[in-house]
């Protein structure tokens, strides 16, 4: 018995519409206290246009959906109330609805439910999260092929193939007379599971490659004082954010900002130009600087006429860097082989170019991919495994210990799509999503 949950599905600000979900098995009745029409008898899906009701005052005329289980989102009985998209409104009818037996959803139950009633899987249910919060087209195409069940789909063939061996193994367990069996099952769990891990990998060298356009990336800008740095990030974002003087020692605080490259959401971090410096504010902007190079997944180091400072270098050059010359205009003098930009002229494409070079960054394939942390976590997990099962049979270990191994995989498998323990998992993902989702 599920309670009857509630929740605005729509942004809480002043709009032409609202939508207030519900469900739950009372939810027919719940809303029939306040609605025009008796909905108890309701026995398939259905629009109905009538008024929301406090005793005798009308609160709003809605058109209200009645999905009938198992055939709505989260497989139970379910209503979408569509009013005017007023928060006093809106607020009004789920007091209302609190009054008569509804309780307040909390974030992700909405799909939690659709996930502990079957409709969808954790991959799937994971997706939605995706695509809502997805800021390029690309990332959304991802989440999308994830979303349809398309992904999981992918992974099926991997995880019965896994269960294929476990079952032959225990018919090993099972009749260990037969000597046969179990030569045969050492050469197919050698070649079976050495099978798996390419397909795993596979999936594993694709989701990392997609998990830049879901996560982004983050880019450091950094270099002396009045390089050009503040210049350069207002450039690539196109928009006149950060503050440019002719100044040294303009720019304090980290300034951030984004743009989308090929796809991939981009996060920039302008930061204050490193040198000794005695003002506090200064060095509390440099400090932040430093971290802000620590923190990202590549640095753009920022040269001008003045030349390489090669103490300041050497803070950054073990990390994945570009060293950029800025101020191409002036520079008459230009070095084969080196990269040349006018952040000021907004000439920056050569360094886009080298971006996605030095990040991989291609035409996006929309593919079923494992692109988040928990799932490539478990796909790494997975390949483990299979190789201590692999690494066991070559050691001539008895089978019952080898199959701990690839049970150990088969667990994981079951993990990925949620099919394990699934009232664990829902708490933990399920919170990061919004209410009414
Ligand atoms: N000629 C030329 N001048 C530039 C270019 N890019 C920036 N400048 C100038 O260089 C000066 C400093 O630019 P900023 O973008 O503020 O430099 P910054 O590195 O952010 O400086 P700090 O914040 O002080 O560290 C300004 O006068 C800019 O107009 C460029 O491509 N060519
Ligand atoms: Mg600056």
């Amino acid at each position: 018995m599920f309670e009857t949950i509630v929740a605005l599905a729509t942004p809480p600000a002043k709009s032409a519409l609202a939508i207030i979900r519900m469900s739950g098995d009372d939810c027919f009745k719940v809303v029939s206290n306040i609605f025009t029409k008796d909905l108890t008898k309701v026995k398939e899906k259905g629009i109905h246009y009538g008024y929301i009701k406090e005793g005798e005052k009308n609160i709003d005329q809605v058109v209200l959906l009645t999905y009938v289980a198992p055939h709505s989102f989260t497989g139970e009985n379910s209503v979408e109330i569509i009013t005017h998209g007023s928060m006093l409104i809106v607020n009004q009818i789920i007091a209302a609805l609190l009054k008569n037996g509804a309780r307040m959803a909390t974030n992700g139950e909405f799909s939690s439910r659709a996930f502990l009633n079957g409709k969808i899987d954790l991959v799937q249910a994971e997706a939605i999260n995706d695509m809502i919060n997805a800021t390029t087209i690309e990332a959304k195409d991802l989440s999308m092929v994830s979303l349809t069940g398309e992904t999981s789909k992918v992974f099926k063939p991997i995880k019965d193939k896994i269960g294929e061996i476990l079952s032959h193994i225990e018919v090993n367990i099972d009749y260990p007379e037969y000597e046969d069996i179990e030569e045969t099952s050492k050469e197919e769990i050698l070649q079976k599971c050495g099978e798996i891990i390419g397909n795993i990998e596979d999936l594993i060298k694709d989701g990392e490659k997609n998990r830049m356009y879901r996560d982004g990336i983050k880019i450091a800008i950094v270099g002396k004082p009045n390089v050009g740095k503040s210049s350069l990030l207002n450039a690539l974002i196109k928009e006149d954010k950060a503050i440019v003087t002719a100044i040294p020692g303009t720019t304090r605080d980290v300034v951030e900002g984004d743009f989308n490259l090929a796809g991939v959401p981009v996060h920039l971090y302008d930061t204050a130009g490193i040198r000794e410096s005695n003002d506090v504010i200064e060095q509390i902007g440099i400090d932040k600087a430093k971290k802000a190079v620590e923190n990202a997944d590549l640095v753009l180091f920022i040269v001008d006429e003045t030349g390489i400072d090669n103490e300041m270098y050497s803070l950054i050059k073990n990390q994945k860097h570009i060293i950029v010359n800025n101020k191409a205009d002036i520079i008459s003098k230009k070095e084969n082989g080196s990269l040349y930009i006018s952040a000021k002229n907004n000439d920056v494409a050569p360094l886009l170019e080298k971006i996605k070079e030095e990040l991989n960054i291609g035409e996006v394939v929309i593919k079923p991919t494992f692109n988040n942390t928990r799932q490539l976590g478990i796909l790494k997990q997975m390949v483990f495994y299979l190789k201590n099962a692999i690494d066991d049979t070559n050691n001539n270990q008895p089978i019952d210990l080898i199959s701990v191994s690839i049970m150990a995989a088969y667990n994981c498998a079951l993990d990925l799509l949620g099919q394990n323990n699934k009232n664990d998992l829902t708490d933990e993902i399920f919170s990061r999503f919004c209410v009414g989702k």
